[in-house]
């Protein structure tokens, strides 16, 4: 990328060049670049980060400055819509993750660090890194670890940043993207209201509005036959009190970006017209734009003066995503009515949703019993199940298939039903190093489990009695004695 930014910046100088040397008449004016790696930094701060809807301040004409940021990855539990939950993997615990204000020229030492309590190792791609992976290959981090690299911010522009670890479009339909924002020398102009919005598109075992703990479907992600479509990770984030607002007379901007994983967003505000739109993020202004493109793994910032009070719904007008999926939003402006520029009947919820995604459901059955020794069998299997789902479902998935070249297969696994000491061994402590399952090898991570020698045995319990495995009954007195082996 770098080498073909160099490349095309030396054929357009002397593009430059020979058109000033053939003819003295050319209008164009050409906006200086300037050579972002070569201002100087002074002193030292910590980015200020913000979960959306909001940004962080604006770094108005602060010089260029060693910039600190200190990111956390968390995965946890949310609620997609009433009812249903799902396991978020996050930037900083929300979806998209915390927002990163930056200026050109700043010098960002990034450091992401991975809860003890997750699951999977991550790393991050940053957009508006000029590096390998955009700091992927130096990011990559185990739970209960940290990792510190450093970048220039070179280009000005708004850019996604995103997990890179494989399976990247599992990490991605989990949440992992965010903004980074790195201003132009002098900052943007000023405004009075911004706001931080990003579309995803996420994939569940069950069909939307299905209740209780869903997990990812990787069938539904390939296929990009999305569940849900929302912004800023769930349905109603902004919408009724999560709405964003601002006051009649005021100019409004809005950092919008596409996490992705699959789908490109026709971004739009029902009742306004955006005056100005960086394209892409990037440097051109368009001017008066109704609908805005904004591809996967991009962004686009968009502008606009509210003349009229009401309540204006944020849509991706790929219209059944908004009024089926969940891409819908609402921006509500309060202030005195201009007749002159909108006179007639207004009526808040005049779009209201047609009953598809907001769905009254039936309160959570997946609550936690209390712990219970002596259980039955098919008692067993029912808490295995449950922990199989807190647990490992994130990589072998629900089903037990596993995800090819990444995550072995649990069920039918030749692997698994050969020795139970062995899988309790690999539970228990983790599993490195190649090994063959079903005739397909695997050189990969698991991560050790943390969990009781009873919990241990349910979930195995579980595991051999789904998927054609061979019906083991694996006993707490079994795990305990694979645990004092070691
Ligand atoms: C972070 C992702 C991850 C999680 C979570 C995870 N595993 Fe694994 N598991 C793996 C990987 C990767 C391997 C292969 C390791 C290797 O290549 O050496 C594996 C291997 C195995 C194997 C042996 C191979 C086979 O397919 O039979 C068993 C059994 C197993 N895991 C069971 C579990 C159980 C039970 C849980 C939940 C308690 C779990 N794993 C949670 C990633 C994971
Ligand atoms: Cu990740």
């Amino acid at each position: 990328m770098k080498n073909l930014k160099l490349i095309f910046r030396s054929v357009s100088s002397v593009a430059i060049a020979l058109l000033l040397f053939t003819s003295c008449s050319t209008n164009e004016k050409k906006t200086p670049i300037i050579d972002s790696a070569k201002i100087a930094i002074s002193g030292t701060i910590e980015a200020e980060m913000t979960a959306p809807p909001l940004v962080p301040t604006p770094v108005g004409n602060r010089p260029a400055k060693k910039l600190i940021i200190d990111m956390e990855i968390l995965e946890q539990e949310g609620t997609m819509t009433d009812g249903v939950k799902y396991i978020y993997w996050t930037f900083g615990g929300s979806v998209p993750g915390s927002f990163i204000r930056t200026r050109a020229g700043d010098e960002v030492e990034f450091t992401l660090s991975n809860h003890p309590d997750n699951k999977l190792p991550h790393n991050i791609d940053l957009h508006a890194v000029t590096g390998p992976g955009g700091g992927a290959t130096s990011s990559f981090v185990a739970p209960g670890h940290k990792k510190t690299f450093s970048f220039k911010t070179l280009n000005p522009g708004l850019y996604v940043y995103h997990c890179a670890t494989a399976p990247v479009g599992m990490h991605i339909a989990n949440g992992m993207y965010g903004l980074i924002l790195v201003e132009p020398e002098g900052g943007l102009p000023k405004v009075d209201k911004e706001y931080y919005i990003m579309q995803g598109d996420f994939y569940t075992k069950g069909e939307n509005g299905e209740p209780g703990l869903q997990a990812f479907d990787m069938k539904k992600a390939v296929e990009e036959d999305a569940d849900y479509v929302v912004f800023n990770g769930k349905v109603g984030s902004l919408t009724g009190d999560n709405a964003i607002t601002a006051d009649v007379g005021e100019t409004v901007r809005l950092y919008v970006g596409n996490g992705g994983p699959n789908l490109v967003s026709s971004f739009h505000v029902i009742g306004e017209i955006f005056d100005k739109v960086n394209i892409e993020g990037g440097s051109v202004i368009n001017e008066n734009v109704q609908t805005t493109l904004i591809p996967a793994g991009g962004a686009s910032i968009v502008e606009f003066k509210v003349d009229v009070p009401g309540t204006f719904i944020i849509v991706d007008h790929s219209i059944f995503r908004a009024f089926n999926k969940g891409a819908l939003g609402m921006l509500k402006v309060k202030g005195e009515e201009n007749k002159q520029i909108y006179s007639g009947v207004k009526q808040e919820g005049i779009y209201n949703p047609e009953g598809g995604t907001i769905q009254e459901m039936p309160t959570d059955d997946t609550k936690k019993a209390p712990v219970k020794t002596n259980k039955t069998l098919a008692e067993k299997i029912e808490s295995g199940k449950q922990i199989y789902t807190r647990t490992c479902f994130a990589c072998h998935q629900s089903n037990g298939e596993g995800i090819a070249n990444a995550f072995p297969p649990l069920a039918k696994s030749d692997y698994l039903n050969a020795d139970v000491k062995r899988a309790i061994g690999i539970v228990l402590n983790g599993k490195t190093g190649e090994i063959t399952v079903n005739g397909n090898k695997y050189n990969s991570i698991m991560t050790k489990q943390t969990l009781t020698d009873e919990e241990i045995a349910d979930v195995l319990t579980y595991v051999y009695n789904s998927w054609g495995n061979n019906k083991t009954n694996v006993k707490s007195t079994a795990v305990q004695e694979v645990r004092s082996a070691h």
